[in-house]
């Protein structure tokens, strides 16, 4: 039974893979760290058949107490300080986690056993003010926050491992990628929550920033398969998992409240405090690459992914409504 340790198991994408990796027969260890009050939300269905451990990528030693203890086959470092704009509030924080953390985590990998194969969740933030469109493995990158920042330099110290140790280390550059479990504050749930919680009277309004920057949005629950095969081939390299197609924030809002019979116009007011210092405007991926050599393609359209979201937050709400009426 191969072994696979998951760094970031209490969020969206930890818990789709570990729900993956099971299912393929791997014994599943999540890393998460310390908090006066868990939260395991995302993953309390799985808890019977994975391991968690205390771990933060900020300390080298639980890092490399970890790759002794559980021997682990393949290792997925999903763990990061991920949302852009916390990024221009906490950015020292930000790089010593999404950046300098990658390096920890090889560090432990080369010291106790380099042919571990290691995962790293990099992004298309890395693409930034793009150079390129669409954006493919060969496309510079241009980030344009500290968090696209960390995330340049996540990758290319994976490719340095890999070339300087001869390391199994696989670079997976994910275009933006949404479920039911994404963060409530990324702009995909925060409008498929608003558009619910507006529909059954819970709010009136929903306040966003810039509606017109577009994205390649897809299903978390494809990508990570796509980062499980990353580490089944013979070679380790780089791949985008992108969808393609790219929309806007405010097709986005169109869909979703159009899906509850409601005119976004009615109830989507912008709120300047929502912009960014400095925004991404457009990403598409061109994922041929990964069709090619992993035979990975999407399977959720957009319209079904936003549809998916915004039945998930309304059922989440009337379960709340009717517990609280029976409390
Ligand atoms: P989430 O924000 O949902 O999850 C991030 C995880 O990292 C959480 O489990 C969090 O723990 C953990 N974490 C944060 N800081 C530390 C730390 N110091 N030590 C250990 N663990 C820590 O992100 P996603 O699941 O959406 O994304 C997974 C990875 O993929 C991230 O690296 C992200 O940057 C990257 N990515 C995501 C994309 C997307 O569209 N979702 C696209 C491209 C890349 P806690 O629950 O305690 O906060
Ligand atoms: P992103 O995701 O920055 O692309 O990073 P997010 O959903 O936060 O923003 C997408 C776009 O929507 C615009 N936007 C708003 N965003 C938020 N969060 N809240 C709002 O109210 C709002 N209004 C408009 C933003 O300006 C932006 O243009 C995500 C994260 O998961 C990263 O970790 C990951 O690497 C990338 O996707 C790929």
């Amino acid at each position: 039974m191969p072994t696979a340790i998951i760094t970031g198991i209490t969020g969206q994408d930890g818990s789709y893979l570990a729900e993956l990796l099971l299912s393929k027969g791997y014994k599943v260890v999540g890393v998460a760290r310390r908090a006066s009050t868990q939260n395991y939300e995302r993953i309390n269905h799985l808890l019977d058949n994975i391991t968690v451990i205390q771990g933060d990528l900020h300390d080298q030693g639980s890092l490399l107490a970890l790759m002794e203890e559980h021997k682990p086959d393949e290792v997925y470092n999903l763990a990061a300080q991920s949302f852009v704009p916390t990024s221009w509030n906490q950015p020292a924080l930000t790089g010593d986690v999404t950046a300098i953390g990658v390096t920890r985590i090889l560090e432990a990998i080369r010291y106790v056993n380099p042919k571990i194969r290691f995962y790293q969740a990099s992004s298309s933030e890395m693409f930034g003010k793009v150079l390129e469109t669409p954006q493919t493995e060969r496309t510079p990158f241009y980030p344009r926050s500290p968090y696209g920042v960390a995330k340049v330099y996540g990758h290319y110290i994976t490719v340095n491992y890999r070339e300087s140790f001869n390391m199994f280390a696989v670079s997976g550059i994910l275009f933006n990628h949404e479920s039911p479990r994404r963060g409530i504050e990324f702009v995909t749930r925060k409008i498929s929550d608003g558009a619910a919680r507006i529909k059954l009277g819970l709010a009136a309004e929903l306040r966003l920033g810039n509606l017109d920057s577009q994205r390649d949005w897809g299903f978390a629950g494809d990508y990570v398969q796509a980062m499980w095969q990353m580490l089944q081939q013979d070679q380790p390299d780089n791949f985008v998992i992108g969808t393609g197609e790219t929309h806007s924030v405010q097709e986005f809002c169109e869909i979703a409240f159009g899906h509850v019979n409601l005119d976004y116009k009615d109830h989507v007011k912008v709120d300047e405090k929502f912009y960014r210092p400095a925004e991404v405007d457009l990403l598409i991926a061109d994922a041929s690459k990964a069709g090619r050599f992993l035979g990975w393609e999407p399977t959720v359209s957009f319209a079904q992914l936003v549809r998916m979201m915004v039945d998930s937050d309304m059922k989440r709400h009337e379960k709340l409504i009717l517990a609280e009426k029976h409390a």
